[in-house]
């Protein structure tokens, strides 16, 4: 039971937030908890849309306000058309990115103003916050080497190197002990390993969720 709750997982680009993501999945549904699972940016038709502008054409010149808009009309649609009407049906919701990717890249990252991010945002998402997140914590050299192990290029934000993706570690650091339902988990040893780490923070932060069986 419990559900109707928003767990956001983030970090920094190869930080492993997809894999975890799929180990928590697995694990619902061996404690045959209902869940939604979706990705930011994306998840809906229109987000979908606006990823392929904002990942997929780094020869696009597009400046960081554009960019900052871009992912919160994504999350805007994301809220409405997935994450609400989950929540509404009971379920628990696993977002594979939320807000904190915006303060980190747009606010730390690209420098845009962090408390007019966070406006913006809270229009974008009408409010609505994680009960839990989950921030993957990884130098962001170690994140880059993990990705293009298994491919090679980049998207926009990739291609900005290691000093841009090391002050959006930093930002991740901050945000982690400041923002409410956030817990820090080291994200360096083999997947499973750092699952075990997942369960422990949820068995902690949702103990009506998460019961002790299964673990
Ligand atoms: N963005 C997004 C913003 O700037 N602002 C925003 O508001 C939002 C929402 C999203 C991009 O958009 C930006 C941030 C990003 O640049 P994305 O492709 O959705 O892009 O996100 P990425 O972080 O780039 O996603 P990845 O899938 O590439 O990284 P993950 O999810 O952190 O890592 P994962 O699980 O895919 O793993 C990467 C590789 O590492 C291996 C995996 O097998 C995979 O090969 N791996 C491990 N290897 C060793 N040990 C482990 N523990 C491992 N875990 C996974």
């Amino acid at each position: 039971m419990s559900e109707g709750r928003l767990i956001a997982l983030e970090g920094v680009e190869g930080a492993g937030k997809t894999t975890q993501a799929e180990l928590l999945t697995q694990w619902l549904i061996e404690l045959g908890i209902r869940f939604t699972a979706a990705r930011e940016p994306g998840g809906t038709e229109v987000g979908e849309a606006i990823r392929e502008i904002v990942q997929d054409r780094p020869e696009l010149a597009v400046p960081a306000e554009t960019e900052l808009l871009l992912y919160l009309g994504s999350r805007a649609a994301f809220v409405r058309e997935i994450v609400r009407p989950a929540m509404d049906r009971g379920e628990l919701v696993v977002a594979d990115r939320y807000s904190m990717s915006t303060f980190a890249y747009q606010g730390y990252g690209r420098g845009l103003d962090l408390d007019r991010v966070r406006q913006l945002d809270n229009f974008a998402t009408g409010g609505l916050r994680p009960d839990v997140y989950l921030v993957f914590d990884l130098p962001a050299e170690d994140g880059l080497a993990r990705q293009w192990h298994g491919h090679a290029g980049g998207d926009r934000i990739e291609r900005e190197g290691d000093a841009f993706l090391r002050t959006v570690r930093d930002g991740y650091l901050e945000l982690a002990l400041s923002e409410p339902g956030a817990h820090l988990i080291d994200a360096s040893g083999d997947a499973a390993a750092v699952h075990r780490r997942v369960r422990e923070v949820l068995m902690e932060a949702l103990p009506e969720t998460f019961s002790t069986e299964g673990v």
